[in-house]
């Protein structure tokens, strides 16, 4: 049981717009108008036409997502979330965060996929702690293949060697 959950995620060491999966999960703000970071690494590899549909959605709550065409990019889908900016643990980051994984898996089980990527969320210009993050990230990852068979595969997609020891750290400690 935990063997077959652990050959269900996948961590890398890249970039997420490159990524043949069917959705990938994009760490936006509450605008959806793009920025810099992942999010603006997406809105330039998927081409104008994503911002023209995020702009009809209206914005997005943090802990939300919403999802868009993935337009250019290898993915069919993007799923957009957001994460909290952190403020010293005291405005319910941790549920905000843990929030951002369960609703873009919730996401991604209505559009139907078997795989997705994840960016590390909030751990950039929001200023999320790593370790925390990731455990967070995994966490939430783990109790949702635990109760869905639907998505086969889950790739968290690092972009600074930092990042991917990390997730390599805490997935040993967490899925085995
Ligand atoms: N592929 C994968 N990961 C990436 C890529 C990429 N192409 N580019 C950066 N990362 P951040 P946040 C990593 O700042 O902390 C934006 O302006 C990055 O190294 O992108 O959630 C939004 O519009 C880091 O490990 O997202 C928001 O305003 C991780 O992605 C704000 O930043 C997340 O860093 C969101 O901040």
């Amino acid at each position: 049981m935990e063997k077959a959950l652990k050959d269900k995620i996948e961590i890398v060491q890249g970039d997420i717009t490159k990524m043949e999966v069917d959705a990938i999960v994009n760490a936006a703000n509450t605008s959806l108008l793009g920025g810099g970071g992942v999010d603006g690494a997406i809105h330039r590899a998927a081409g104008p036409e994503l911002l023209a549909e995020t702009r009809t959605i209206g914005g997005c709550p943090t802990g939300e997502a919403r999802v868009t065409k993935g337009y250019r990019l290898p993915a069919r889908w993007v799923i957009h979330t957001v994460g909290p900016i952190w403020s010293g643990g005291y405005g319910e980051e941790d549920e905000l965060l843990a929030k951002c994984y369960i609703n873009s898996f919730k996401a991604a089980l209505e559009l139907g996929v078997a795989t997705v990527a994840f960016p590390s969320i909030s751990t950039g210009a929001y200023r999320f702690p790593l370790k925390r993050a990731v455990n967070i990230a995994l966490r939430e990852t783990k109790f949702f293949l635990q109760h869905n068979q639907s998505i086969k595969k889950v790739m968290f997609v690092c972009f600074g060697g930092d990042v991917y020891k990390k997730y390599q750290e805490l997935s040993k400690e967490i899925f085995e």
